[in-house]
């Protein structure tokens, strides 16, 4: 799915508005901000994104669960581009967001959905599909990444419209597109190991997720699919909000997953561990194979690919569907169907 995604853009000879309509040019030539409205994975998604935009377009960016959105008093710049991100197309919230941000006088708007024709895509001015193929489960996964695909490109458009993307940041941009599916494969590889640690999750009634700047909204996202399909209670925090109280909850009962990749945080990331191993907690750790990381009882490892760099999140999307994906089956719960959940949410 990520592949295809790539393919478009490899298509279209670079970072193009082309790649996000005809209207493109016009619409995303002076914008001065984005502003990002989703619900669920797809506001993760988006949170992944604010990372980019902030620090290579150089854009102010603000994200907001979109069924929140209406009842702010929010002050509209009409500059500002408003990108909704919806799997379906169709989630009620998403839409109402959108018909408020249009009310307000945000005339830039643009939908990131997976589903040709859906009314979100039809309510905007420009329209990317991501290309995941039909998700199967009610559950967004393979959506996820390629929205994080979709909304690096329009990272990397928008900087370039900005004059603050050189040929050589487009080149190296490219390279890193196109070695992605390698590293997601390799993440996909990792399914066995992953499949023993879901044996030791299995039992648990709950579980922390934890993760620092960018790979903290993929932390968010291991805590949702685990609660979506293995109903295991489980919440993501930063990891360096731990000490302002979530440390409290650490025993040997919770589970602590981190995503600790070889990043510019990883050294505040390696004492925060020390801080849950201090207090008896066992901790499952994502390391990418550039991160040192020592094994013990308490610190479990397994070893994703090699450093991505700016699109490590969404190699390490992958193990944690898969954690949550594997646990759901140890439980014997319905990965496809969770109860209480809807394809897409039209109420
Ligand atoms: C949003 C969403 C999904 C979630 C579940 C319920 O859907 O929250 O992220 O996994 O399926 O709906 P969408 O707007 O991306 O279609």
């Amino acid at each position: 799915a990520i592949a295809d995604t790539i393919e478009a853009v490899i298509d279209e000879g670079g970072f193009t508005p082309a790649l996000f309509g005809p209207d493109a040019q016009d619409v995303l030539a002076d914008v001065e901000g984005v502003q990002i409205l989703a619900c669920g994975t797809s506001y993760y998604a988006g949170l992944t994104a604010r990372y980019w935009i902030e620090a290579i377009a150089g854009l102010p960016c603000s994200v907001e669960i979109a069924s929140e959105y209406r009842y702010r008093a929010a002050v509209a710049n009409p500059k500002h581009l408003v990108v909704t991100i919806s799997q379906s197309g169709e989630t009620l919230d998403t839409m109402e967001a959108l018909k408020y941000a249009k009310s307000l006088g945000h005339d830039k708007t643009l939908s990131i959905c997976n589903v040709p024709e859906s009314a979100i895509p039809r309510a905007s001015r420009l329209v990317y599909y991501t290309r995941a193929g039909a998700e199967i489960g009610v559950a967004s996964t393979k959506a996820f990444t390629t929205q994080l695909v979709a909304l690096f490109t329009l990272t990397a458009t928008l900087a370039r419209l900005r004059g603050r993307l050189s040929a050589e940041a487009e080149g190296d941009y490219l390279d890193a597109l196109r070695q992605l599916p390698g590293s997601v494969q390799h993440a996909l590889n990792l399914e066995p190991q992953i499949v023993g640690w879901s044996e030791r999750f299995a039992p648990k009634q709950h579980a922390l997720f934890l993760g620092r700047g960018v790979h903290y909204p993929i932390a968010m996202e291991g805590a949702l699919k685990l609660k979506e399909i293995s109903y295991i209670h489980a919440e993501a925090y930063p990891a360096g909000e731990l000490k302002h109280g979530p440390l409290a909850l650490v025993d040997a009962e919770m589970p602590v997953v981190v995503i600790a990749p070889k990043d510019s945080l990883l050294e505040k990331v390696k004492s925060n561990i020390q801080e849950v191993r201090a207090r008896g907690g066992e901790m499952f750790v994502f390391a990418d194979l550039d991160s040192q990381f020592g094994e013990s009882e308490q610190v479990h490892v397994i070893r994703t690919p090699r450093h991505v760099g700016v699109l490590s999140p969404i190699v390490h999307a992958i193990p944690v569907q898969l954690l949550a994906y594997h646990a759901a089956l140890a439980r014997g719960t319905d990965v496809d169907k969770p109860r209480n959940l809807a394809k897409s949410v039209t109420v």
